[in-house]
């Protein structure tokens, strides 16, 4: 459908805000993450942020028109500590990536963006019912952010890149064959950057607790070929034309001003 939001300059992040207005509001994200503005708050130690997946099912991989995305069960919250104050449980993760390797992140260190960034998506289940419930309230969310960097195959993710061809086209879904472990998409150094931010695709409700990791994990080119090939439209219907031609590539939002908001990391 035309008027669907996407990544082009007819449907693209600068046309949003015509029918989602949060999306011009002044928490959105994503943003620059600047070293040199980030406020060192070594209370964010105090209680350490702390992940446990170990009841997580990571159950289908699926081809949302805008990039894949993996729906997980969890029996049990996963996400505490650091920046949240409340329990935070898993229910999906995706990746946004570029036409090559040059751009792709959402998130930019000093300016530079990385060739992909993997979003694992928590709401908040001490306080709120429902994941829909909490998507619009200002603590509902947190969104763990991991830049991907080119580098050596990720054999975790192989798991997901190896079955792209399965889910091509739009609204294609499979379940997860063999199990998936959401921790191996984390660095082993934890050091992160956090501020309060919004989802970075419509309706881009300002809910979004953001804590990005400072380092990268590898993925190889391969992989993100993979990811390349998703193709925006279902099957059977002719490729939409445009400038990305039905690609699924370049499915990053530019960064958007700090503006009066914390940046903050613990060290
Ligand atoms: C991607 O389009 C996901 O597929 C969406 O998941 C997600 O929406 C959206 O990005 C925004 O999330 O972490 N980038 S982000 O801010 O999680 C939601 C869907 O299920 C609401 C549509
Ligand atoms: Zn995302």
């Amino acid at each position: 459908m035309l008027s669907d939001w996407g990544y082009e300059s007819h449907n693209g992040p600068a046309t949003w805000s015509d029918k989602f207005p949060a999306a011009a509001g002044s928490r959105q994200s994503p943003i620059n993450l600047d070293p040199s503005v980030a406020i060192v708050d070594p209370t964010l130690n105090d209680n350490p942020l702390k992940w446990d997946y170990s009841s997580v099912k990571c159950t289908t991989l699926l081809n949302t028109g805008h990039g894949w995305k993996v729906q997980v069960s969890s029996a049990s919250p996963n996400l505490d500590g650091g920046p949240l104050s409340n329990k935070y449980q898993l229910i999906q993760f995706h990746c946004h990536w570029g036409k090559n390797s040059e751009t792709g992140s959402e998130h930019t260190v000093a300016e530079e963006m990385f060739p992909a960034e993997i979003h694992l998506v928590h709401w908040n289940s001490e306080k709120y019912e429902s994941f829909e419930k909490a998507a619009s309230e200002e603590d509902g969310l947190a969104v763990l952010g991991i830049f991907l960097q080119v580098g050596d195959e990720h054999p975790e993710l192989r798991k997901l890149s190896d079955l792209m061809p399965s889910v091509r086209y739009k609204d294609d879904k499979l379940p997860l064959p063999r199990r998936f472990d959401p921790a191996t998409l984390i660095p082993n150094n934890k050091a992160y950057w956090t501020y309060p931010g919004s989802l970075t695709t419509p309706p881009c409700y300002e809910s979004v607790t953001w804590i990005v990791f400072k380092n990268s994990v590898q993925v190889s080119e391969d992989q993100l070929e993979a990811f390349r090939k998703l193709q925006s439209y279902c099957e059977g219907q002719k490729p939409p034309g445009g400038e990305l031609n039905g690609c699924i590539v370049e499915n990053y939002r530019p960064p958007l001003p700090l503006g009066n908001r914390e940046l903050r990391t613990a060290s």
